[in-house]
């Protein structure tokens, strides 16, 4: 049975958004679009900066919020960008991400994605995910983000151009561990 409630997801992104709605919305969960920038804190952590952007969310809206943080973690660069993706993506970008990585072997990395749930000031959970891969030799065409240079484990081609990204994906695997627990607590104490 389908189930409906008034989640908000939190974001500045729209493709996060399309990609969470249709993961969540297959798995039987609505939400819907709160847009806005979050506050993003400095920190290598990426739970922590979950954890902040989930109570700034809730602060802002006052209802059930969900946000995500995502970061791709190069082995060769120490896991560079890890937390800083977004100040990475905004600033040198995918071709930036290619210079660096320029004659470089090693070329393994991961994808990880944080969801955090808010439902009050200080009642966050957090639901991590991460998926396997390594940075493409060349940007591909197509996608969002770092979508163009990564490919994951068991691929041939970037996320930008795999048949179904929502399968394997990092978010899709952190939305699932979230729904199951939302479906089975939120949900069944009336929420
Ligand atoms: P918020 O407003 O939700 O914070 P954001 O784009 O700043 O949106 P993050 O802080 O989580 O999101 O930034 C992570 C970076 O990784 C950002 O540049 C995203 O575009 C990128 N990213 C995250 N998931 C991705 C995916 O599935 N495919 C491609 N790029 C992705």
């Amino acid at each position: 049975m389908r189930q409906s409630s008034e989640l908000f997801f939190v974001s500045s992104n729209n493709h996060k958004f399309t990609e969470a709605q249709r993961i969540l919305s297959n798995l039987g969960l609505e939400i819907s679009l709160f847009k806005t920038t979050l506050e993003e804190i400095q920190s290598n952590s990426l739970s922590e900066i979950a954890k902040r952007k989930a109570l700034d969310a809730y602060s802002k809206v006052q209802k059930p919020v969900i946000i995500e943080d995502d970061g791709l973690f190069i082995d060769s660069l120490d896991g560079f960008p890890g937390p800083y993706s977004s100040y990475v993506y905004d600033t040198i970008g995918n071709k930036g991400i290619m210079s660096l990585l320029e004659k470089i072997e090693l070329r393994t990395a991961k994808f990880v994605a944080i969801i955090a749930y808010c439902n009050g000031d200080d009642d966050v959970q957090l639901f991590e995910s991460s998926i396997l891969g390594k940075i493409s030799l060349s940007i591909e065409d197509g996608g969002w983000g770092y979508d163009p240079i990564f490919i994951p484990d068991g691929e041939s081609k970037t996320y930008a151009n795999v048949s179904d990204k929502d399968k394997f994906s990092h978010r899709s695997a952190s939305l699932k561990k979230f729904s199951d627990w939302f479906m089975h607590t939120q949900l069944d104490s009336g929420l």
